[in-house]
């Protein structure tokens, strides 16, 4: 209903400086070497994809810290980048893939997708919050940071200076959360955030915990919805190879059924694939991960079970 035609703009980003570990910059070539595209295929969908591009080209000689912020300069282009290409696939009516690469880069993908459907609602499926701001951060990786940046919480900071403010409290909801900074939760108390932690999976279930966040984002899919979903959000039992696993995730059902509940608003418009990392843990762990990104995508552009 927000798409001319029923084509994929697949947009590989092999990043990894929105956080320390290496390896993560590896997932978008996992995942396609893996036959992601012609999975989409056979599932009767056109697909663009222009190759993964070396955004390391894009690395400035220096990058001190800004503030406690990490590689700031260099995620900054990534993500100014990553925003232009994912509109660019949604001005010509088609849906935007993104596959990570680290969770920064939906800083860029959210941008993009605001920047062509400026009421669009965002899905955030996650074991974490990623609402530190440049104050918050115990950490300075900015994969725990892009959402405050979209909402414009996180001040102006001239390293972001492209970064337009595109998204409001009430367009935004999480799934899957449970390790979220002591300052974030007080950043989702103040700004009435709407969020399904673990503890409302298990208290609700899961269909309906995702009928209420579809409810919240986009009544009876009535708004484009953009899906950001980190495969730390799954259990490290079903999704291992990751750089930020904690225990007690969804299962691979629970994955899955948000993916095809999300598919049958018929409004999904724009989705990431974030913080595979086929460095980590084992070469069963790594196929188990790639294989569990693979079917989430599919179900979430229309695989069914019957
Ligand atoms: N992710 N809240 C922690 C931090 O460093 O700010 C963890 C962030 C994890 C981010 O998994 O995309
Ligand atoms: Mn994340
Ligand atoms: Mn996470
Ligand atoms: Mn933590």
């Amino acid at each position: 209903k927000f798409l001319k035609q029923k084509s994929i703009g697949v947009v590989g980003v092999p990043f990894s400086g929105g956080q320390p570990r290496a390896g993560v910059d590896q997932g978008p070539l996992k995942i396609i070497e893996f036959g992601l595209l012609e999975q989409l295929k056979e599932l009767e969908w056109q697909v663009k994809f222009d190759g993964h591009r070396d955004y390391n080209e894009l690395q400035p000689a220096a990058d001190p810290p800004v503030g406690k912020l990490l590689n700031a300069r260099f995620v900054s282009a990534v993500t100014e980048s990553v925003a232009s290409s994912v509109a660019a696939h949604l001005k010509e009516g088609s849906l935007a893939l993104t596959l990570g690469g680290d969770h920064s880069i939906a800083l860029g993908t959210v941008s993009g997708t605001m920047s062509v459907h400026p009421n669009a609602g965002l899905i955030w499926v996650d074991a974490h919050a990623d609402i530190n701001t440049p104050e918050s951060t115990e950490s300075g990786n900015i994969h725990g940071c892009p959402v405050s940046f979209l909402l414009g919480i996180a001040g102006q900071l001239k390293e972001f200076s492209w970064v337009k403010p595109c998204l409001t409290p009430d367009r935004l909801v999480y799934i899957g959360l449970r390790d979220v900074d002591a300052a974030e939760k007080k950043i989702l108390r103040e700004n009435g955030i709407k969020a399904f932690s673990m503890h409302e999976v298990d208290k609700y279930g899961i269909a309906k915990v995702v009928e209420m966040a579809i409810e919240h984002v986009s009544p009876n899919g009535s708004r484009p919805i953009h899906l950001s979903f980190d495969v730390d959000a799954l259990d490290p039992t079903v999704a291992p190879s990751t750089g930020t696993p904690v225990r007690g995730g969804l299962t691979f059902r629970e994955g899955h059924y948000i993916c095809e509940a999300i598919h049958e608003t018929g409004a999904l418009v724009a989705m990431d694939l974030m913080e595979v990392n086929p460095s980590l843990e084992d070469d069963q762990a790594v196929f188990q991960t790639v294989t569990i990104g693979c079917s989430l995508v599919r179900c979430a552009v229309g695989e069914t079970l019957l």
